[in-house]
């Protein structure tokens, strides 16, 4: 697999020297300041691709822009409504620009408002760094007594209800103020910043649509862009819902193997993919991942890697990001799944034959805990996370290896680390 690193731009407080350093082989990042919608303008694409090639002293730094993530889908496409065809038509425009770029590999989500959601940024952990944490009676707190939701007590049991009612009534101003900000504040990745009137009035946008009315929309999204995706090579990848449940009463269609069958049979392309998280898929406790890294090989086109404990398993909504190889995701049987779905690829002459990955999210220790990144984006969390993974694609490398004696020409994520990253940087 091909190592990369999650990059937010210029103004990322984890520089392309920390990458380098952690050993990443390339870089994944998006136009941020794009709103979604719009175009992505050829121009941007190949500033942002110098920005990620071109060291400060205009020397080389070896990276490339390999995926992007994401490329946003408007909430207008996915109500089908207001401005819809004309961001389609962008859509499909950005993507011919991307792929002019070189750039053929495209992650987006179709999470109705919220993207990604924690009500924890740095919850404390035993080590004494600090984790991403879910906590569902801490939401219901937000949902029920903060954003004041009409008819959210129908989404919560009884249990739940009288939990969060009493953890409110202790609650400081200040928690309750940061948990507020948490939720709606906007995490990197996401489209939005989202105040509690503002994030009111979108979900009266979503009052009438129910999930078979997005999965519906998401397919008809698809059989837009994908012909087009298809004539340019790009491979889309649809990032699972991250909780995988549904939240303020929206409907997340992107939650279970169910949800990726009926999709990627609905649109039978190469182009139309998985971006595979093991964190989001993982929070769930009927999800079997390497069981799903198996189902969906063929369609993986990017991987996110990493681990949650959940907490609560009677509700399975509780969760925190645990380290990269504890949690309860088997992230050997995954990545062996992964591992094996590149061999196939290029005993079937696929170019695809080597999947990117990154560490997906980290926690925060030492330097990070002063540093302020972006929440989920350490540089040393991600780095141990990084090379504990890198350590188990070597470890399943070489017993392959060993296995099939004699046929070394088999191409291997390990290979070309050391061809690539490994090599000496002229000074
Ligand atoms: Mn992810």
């Amino acid at each position: 697999m091909r190592q990369t690193w999650r990059w937010f731009g210029p103004a990322d407080k984890n520089s392309l020297a920390d990458a380098l350093q952690a050993g990443a082989q390339g870089i994944v990042t998006a136009l941020h300041h794009i709103a979604p919608g719009e175009v992505w303008p050829v121009d941007a694409i190949s500033e942002r691709q110098r920005q990620v090639s071109t060291r400060p002293d205009g020397k080389s730094t070896g990276l490339h822009w390999d995926v992007v993530e994401s490329l946003p889908v408007s909430e207008s496409i996915k109500t089908m409504s207001g401005d819809w065809r004309q961001h389609i038509q962008h859509y499909n425009t950005s993507l011919t620009n991307l792929a002019k770029a070189g750039i053929r590999t495209v992650c987006y989500n179709f999470m109705p408002v919220l993207d990604w959601t924690r009500t924890d940024l740095a919850a404390p952990m035993a080590h004494g760094g600090t984790a991403m944490r879910f906590d569902l009676t801490d939401f219901a707190v937000f949902d029920l007594h903060i954003l004041g939701r009409g008819g959210a007590g129908n989404d919560y049991p009884e249990s739940v209800r009288e939990q969060a009612a009493r953890r409110f009534a202790q609650m400081p101003q200040s928690r309750s103020a940061e948990l507020a900000s948490n939720v709606t504040a906007g995490l990197p990745g996401s489209a939005e910043q989202w105040t509690l009137s503002s994030l009111r009035d979108k979900l009266k946008d979503y009052e009438a649509l129910e999930a078979r009315h997005l999965r519906q929309n998401h397919i008809v999204f698809l059989t837009e862009v994908v012909p087009h995706a298809e004539r340019l090579g790009v491979r889309l990848c649809c990032h699972p819902d991250d909780p995988p449940f549904p939240l303020l009463g929206l409907p997340r269609i992107m939650s279970t193997a169910a949800d990726y069958r009926s999709l990627l049979d609905a649109v039978d392309s190469p182009a139309a993919g998985m971006t595979f998280c093991t964190g989001s898929l993982g929070a769930r406790s009927d999800n079997d991942v390497p069981a799903m890294a198996h189902e969906f090989a063929e369609r993986i086109h990017f991987v996110h890697l990493r681990n949650v404990t959940r907490q609560d398993e009677a509700l399975h909504c509780s969760f925190f990001e645990d380290e990269h190889l504890g949690g309860q995701v088997d992230m050997v049987a995954v990545i062996a799944a992964l591992l094996a779905e590149e061999r196939r690829r290029v005993a079937v002459g696929r170019t695809d034959c080597v999947i990117p990955m990154r560490p997906d999210h980290g926690q925060n220790i030492l330097d990070d805990l002063t540093r302020d990144a972006q929440p989920g984006y350490p540089a040393v969390g991600r780095l141990k996370g990084l090379a504990e993974l890198r350590g188990i694609m070597h470890a399943l490398e070489a017993m392959q290896d060993a296995a099939i004696d004699g046929r070394a020409a088999v191409p291997s994520a390990r290979r070309s680390h050391q061809e690539g990253a490994d090599a000496p940087v002229e000074a």
